[in-house]
């Protein structure tokens, strides 16, 4: 039979179900990265899941999110990662050593291999040729463990690539242009995989670009075949016994075909806020910014700093009234840009240099002024997240980015050599980088790991186990919100970020986007409810819990009393969080309830654990609005045993004995 790649890799990898699209399997996990945002929730609930040591062939700890160290959470946290990677058989890469999925790719990762992470863009592994998922932390510490990870067989998109980019179109507008196709909605439980001519054309820190940005699609993971330009990439890296050539069988079957001629593409931008807001960038030309930042995991690799340096070093400045900055994805790519000499056009003509980390990224500094318009590579632009309240971020190429930097408006780059008589710069990439582990952590001998004493600061609070959920379901809806509110908008990040170790003091934040000047705030709703004895329930649109995989999108709510989300649409990591957390994923089976529901209504959900037990749809009784609404369940039969159970901890508690 002729098999599609991704289903070649889910077939070697699979130990329960069928690879029948839509229905539920368990795949084996090759290797595990976690980041220490999500990390420490992963290591501490993988401490008390009892196992003592990792089964997975690697397992990676990354230090790459919370690096400002204002107080001294971060460094608790970075302290206790890196003692319990060392008594639990994890690699640890260091502060400074570059974010997580650049690091990766570079170091670790292999074509054929399954990889899941606390992290969404780990599909970045894609480029690669790896089956990389983005899943919660408690998922993660699963797999560490030895477990499966659980998924629905998805339904395979081809995304046939042929002809060549011109000058100045890079990936990111591969990516935007097919975000512009398919939308940050509607794609969950698919897989895109990329074929045709067009694909060899691509290195692979290209092909993960557009990997890593398939995440704001809301597919499951991307995944380019291993081939040439593969095997070139490892062997830079020194890692060429790595390698071995996968593809699709030539007439595989895709359950829908988009193609895109890379000719044919033009300089994209994603308009605020929202990565699918995209728009070309010479109808932007001429509109004024202030700031251009350039690095993220989707954008910061070797080539696409090296063509910003290039294009600096000829145009010598920036405008004036821009602020530059600079993050290098990983330490290998910033030795390399001072071993190649690019280095110092950065600098020269006023960027200023970032540590190699997700900084602006997830809003830790950087935020740009009121009302001015910011320009970002990176792969988000929910409202907010830069850490400004109304912020405007467009999401641009490399190119575009330091075209504009240089203009001081968003300028289409191939407009370059009529504006400034620059070229798009030429030049030959290095075939060996420097390759200098110094700063990853290898995991020490079993016999040497039980001495290590874990070391963990007062900020680091172990989280809660929820309470089990009741028979019947009485609460209160707390917030009634839109389509598309992101895990940015229900636990943001930010000045928040470094609580990621300490539930009680995060919660405090949940769904503060949405707070009111001088009203209580929704944490303070939840806390008197909860403490009334009554639970939570938010109500929301289509595409609920888009973006990160922050499993404190559920588990801070899960801490307020919220047990119940009815939704027209949920996004799949995090339903799963939330089922891992015990609260209820819940849709709405008819168009037209969502509307009628309000905030504040009293519903009553008789039958909760019932209907979790054997059915698919429950009846919701609306009190203050004296009606009632059907709801679909859309459960699988673990689904509904973790949630019984009262989450994903106490279930593999018992099936391990350990409860
Ligand atoms: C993000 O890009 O939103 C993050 C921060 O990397 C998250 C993980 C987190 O919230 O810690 C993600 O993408 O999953
Ligand atoms: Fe870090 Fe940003 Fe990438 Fe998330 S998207 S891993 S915050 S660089």
């Amino acid at each position: 039979m002729v098999k599609t790649l991704t289903h070649k890799i889910l077939e070697s990898h699979l130990v329960e179900g069928t690879l029948q699209p839509g229905s539920p399997i368990g795949i084996r996990i090759d290797q595990t990265l976690t980041q220490d945002a999500t990390g420490t929730t992963a290591f501490l609930l993988f401490e008390s899941m009892g196992v003592r040591r990792v089964k997975t062939e690697v397992s990676v700890s990354y230090v790459d999110h919370n690096m400002a160290q204002f107080g001294p959470e971060n460094h608790n946290d970075h302290l206790y990662l890196q003692t319990v990677a060392a008594r639990s058989g994890v690699f640890f890469s260091r502060p400074g050593n570059g974010i997580c999925h650049q690091v990766h790719l570079e170091r670790f990762g292999r074509p054929g291999a399954t990889l899941l992470g606390s992290d969404s863009h780990t599909p970045t592994g894609g480029g690669l040729g790896m089956l990389a998922i983005g899943a919660g932390g408690l998922d993660v510490a699963v797999a560490m463990g030895g477990g499966a990870f659980h998924l629905t067989c998805p339904k395979v998109i081809g995304v046939k690539l042929t002809g060549k980019l011109h000058d100045w179109i890079s990936a990111k507008d591969i990516i935007l242009k097919l975000l512009s196709l398919l939308t940050t909605k509607g794609n969950v439980d698919c897989v895109i995989e990329y074929f045709g001519p067009g694909v060899e054309t691509l290195s692979v820190p290209q092909r993960a670009t557009i990997a890593n940005m398939g995440a704001e699609l809301g597919v499951t993971t991307s995944v380019f075949p291993s081939d040439k330009m593969t095997e070139q990439f490892l062997a830079a890296q020194n890692r060429e016994s790595l390698f071995v050539p996968l593809h699709a069988d030539a007439d595989a079957r895709y359950d829908r075909v988009i193609e895109i001629h890379l000719a044919d593409l033009e300089p994209l931008a994603a308009c605020p806020s929202s990565p699918d807001n995209v728009q070309p960038v010479r109808e932007l030309e001429g509109v004024k910014c202030h700031q251009v930042l350039i690095g993220s995991c989707t954008n910061s690799s070797l080539s696409d700093l090296m063509i910003v340096a290039e294009v600096l070093r000829k145009a010598k400045r920036i405008a004036p009234m821009v602020e530059l900055a600079v993050a290098p994805g990983s330490r290998q790519v910033l030795m390399m840009l001072a071993e190649t000499g690019c280095l110092t056009p950065l600098l020269s003509a006023g960027a200023r240099i970032l540590e190699s980390a997700c900084g602006p990224c997830i809003g830790q500094g950087l935020s740009p002024a009121n009302d001015v318009i910011s320009l970002r590579t990176f792969n988000r632009n929910f409202s907010d997240r830069s850490g400004t309240r109304g912020d405007m971020v467009y999401l641009v190429s490399p190119e575009t980015a330091v075209a504009s930097a240089i203009v001081g408006e968003i300028t289409d780059p191939r407009n370059m050599k009529q504006i400034m008589g620059i070229r798009y710069p030429t030049f030959r990439l290095p075939e060996h980088y420097v390759v200098d582990d110094n700063l990853i952590v290898p995991p020490l001998p079993e016999s040497e790991a039980s001495a290590v004493e874990i070391r963990r600061g007062p900020t680091i609070v172990v989280p809660e186990t929820p309470t089990p959920l009741p028979k019947d379901l009485t609460g209160k809806v707390l917030l009634h919100c839109g389509d598309k509110v992101t895990t940015d908008h229900i636990m943001p990040a930010g000045v928040h970020l470094k609580h990621r170790s300490n539930v009680p003091e995060y919660s405090k934040a949940v769904f503060s986007s949405f707070n009111e000047e001088g009203k209580p705030t929704f944490a303070q709703r939840a806390m008197d409810l909860k403490k009334k004895g009554q639970y939570g329930i938010v109500v929301a649109g289509l595409s609920y819990g888009q973006g990160s995989s922050r499993e404190h999108a559920a588990m801070c709510p899960m801490y307020l009393g919220v047990r119940a989300i009815i939704a027209k649409s949920i996004e799949r990591i995090h339903r799963a969080n939330l089922i891992n957390f015990a609260i209820v994923p819940m849709e709405f089976a008819l168009e037209g309830d969502y509307e009628r529901v309000r905030r504040d209504d009293e519903l009553e959900i008789p039958g909760l654990l019932e209907a979790i037990r054997s059915r698919n749809q429950i009846t919701v009784l609306d009190r203050t609005g004296s009606f009632e609404f059907e709801c679909n369940l859309n459960l699988s039969l673990r689904d509904r045993q973790i949630l019984l159970q009262g989450g994903l901890l106490s279930y593999t508690r018992a099936r391990s004995g350990t409860a």
